[in-house]
């Protein structure tokens, strides 16, 4: 008995969603974001993509990057709009350094009670 076997069908090309740079993302995400899928740290600012989306920071931004504090960036830090420095006003975002010598925002506490103590020494 012959059998014989026909394949027919038409090229068409396969394209698989990966995460190739294992920064957390998969390359449809990176392409949606403008991020680099084939680079880990798009910016260069030493955290990953994944990683800065999921801290709220700008993973196209080199100057912005997740606190190495560990303090939490709320997303809700866009929608703030300071009024100034005067009573009953919404401050003006404005940022102090930490123990690591980074600059911490005051909006990236939005949404939270933020306790500053002044102190001075002679
Ligand atoms: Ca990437
Ligand atoms: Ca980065
Ligand atoms: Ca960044």
């Amino acid at each position: 008995m012959l059998l014989s076997l026909m394949f027919l069908g038409c090229a068409s090309e396969v394209s698989i969603d990966i995460d190739a740079d294992k920064d957390g993302l998969l390359g449809s995400e990176e392409t949606e974001l403008g991020t680099d899928p084939d680079a880990a740290d798009s910016d260069g600012d030493g955290a990953d993509d994944g990683l800065e989306l999921e801290s709220n920071t700008d993973p196209l931004d080199g100057g912005e990057y997740p606190y190495k504090g560990g303090w939490e960036i709320d997303s809700c830090r866009s929608d703030i709009t300071g009024e100034g420095f005067g009573e009953g006003e919404t401050s003006d975002d404005f940022a102090l350094s930490d123990q690591f010598g980074q600059e911490v925002h005051l909006y990236s506490f939005c949404n939270r009670v933020v306790y500053l103590v002044f102190a001075a020494f002679w």
